[in-house]
């Protein structure tokens, strides 16, 4: 995934950290460069723009933090502005309701519904030791039921039984009072999909979520459809209370466009990625690491933000210069103690508080 992005990022990157001092044109070039890149990867016009917004005062105001070259802090500032514009932080999974805790996955058809509610079951007993029990809702295409069954049993996990010709309605409730006998955690309602959003399928999903109440209501959006899954995932939440996406299908994508511009255009974050068929190829999405892969560059943000701890080596010296004329305030002492509490055990501040005390 982000193959494209990435390799136009280090382009790009790499001629501005060739440059000891950045003015406004080259910076300028490197937002355009940036822009054209979001843009390739299919991200919206919107937020490639409202992205560019963002970055360029920053960039160009940006004090030069020493032992970093201008172009380090520019990566920097785009990290930044990406992680945010990914979401922050991952949202995790939410499981706090009365067991057994319902929650439902809903898509488009082919979006990889089916296969996620066993990769979600998967991850949810391995990782989270909860008992689950999926749940099949699409009575219409023939064979779909089976489906999840036989998921279910390839991969150990606990199935409701098929009463052909039941309602969706019909089988919540039975699913329910199934998942209480049998002690399930957390039922995953896994529904049918539609080539398009249409008002049958919209009033179906309704009316489960009002059967149901699910803790969860995850989208399941497939990423090779770049734009078009973000602005899926905003219909869908105008019906539902979706709680988050899984975008599938992230291994055979390398423009990432959807990744990008989903949190923005539909406010629903991104709560794990399909990487593959296999029923372990489920990742929880991290907007952090997600922007390091797409950047290439976690050396680089590491390094930059080492150097902005590193600040307050300014306020020792100033401390120390302080102390040596007799002005030494409570201020200098608070910002010895505080750098001396972020750094450990660092010697210079030992040294000096050695010397003051
Ligand atoms: N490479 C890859 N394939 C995936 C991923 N997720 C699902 N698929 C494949 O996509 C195809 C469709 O998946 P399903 O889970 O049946 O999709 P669905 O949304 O349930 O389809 P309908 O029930 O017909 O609407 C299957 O061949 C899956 O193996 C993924 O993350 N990566
Ligand atoms: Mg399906």
């Amino acid at each position: 995934m982000f193959e494209n992005l990435t390799n136009k990022f280090e382009e790009i990157f790499s001629s501005l950290k060739k440059a000891p001092s950045l003015d406004e044109n080259q910076v300028d070039e490197g937002l355009r460069g940036i822009r054209q890149a979001l843009l390739e990867a299919d991200v919206s016009l919107d937020v490639a723009k409202e992205f560019i917004e963002k970055v360029k005062p920053k960039a160009l105001g940006q004090e030069i933090i020493r032992s970093t070259s201008p172009g380090d802090m520019v990566v920097k500032i785009v990290y930044d502005e990406l992680v945010s514009l990914l979401g922050e932080k991952n949202n995790d999974i939410n499981l706090n309701a009365v067991p057994p805790v319902p929650m439902m996955l809903v898509g488009l058809q082919g979006s990889g519904k089916t296969t996620t509610t066993a990769k979600l079951a998967k991850y949810l007993e391995s990782t989270k030791k909860k008992k689950v029990m999926m749940v099949s809702l699409d009575i219409y295409r023939p064979a779909a039921q089976e489906q999840l069954k036989s998921l279910g049993e390839q991969n150990n996990i606990l199935t409701l039984p098929i009463i052909e010709g039941q309602q969706p309605a019909d089988i919540c409730q039975r699913a329910i009072s199934a998942a209480n006998l049998n002690g399930a955690d957390i039922i995953l309602f896994d529904t049918a999909g539609r080539t398009q959003i249409d008002l049958q399928m919209m009033s179906e999903i309704k009316q489960i979520e009002d059967t149901i109440k699910p803790a969860e209501t995850f989208l399941v959006a497939d990423s090779l459809t770049g734009q078009v899954a973000a602005s899926v995932a905003k219909e869908f939440k105008n019906t539902v209370n979706l709680s988050g996406i899984i975008l599938t299908r992230a291994d055979g994508d390398a423009r990432g466009g959807a990744a990008v511009s989903m949190k923005f255009v539909s406010q629903v974050p991104i709560k794990f990625l399909g990487v593959g068929e296999k029923i372990e190829n489920l990742e929880v999405f991290h907007p952090d690491r997600i922007a390091n892969r797409i950047l290439g560059m976690g050396d680089i943000v590491s390094l930059v933000e080492k150097a902005a701890q590193d600040l307050g080596e300014e306020n020792i010296k100033k401390a120390e210069e302080n102390l040596k004329k007799g002005q030494f305030s409570m201020q200098d002492y608070l910002i010895q103690l505080r750098q001396m509490k972020k750094n450990g055990r660092n010697r210079r501040c030992n040294v000096f508080y050695a010397r003051c005390i």
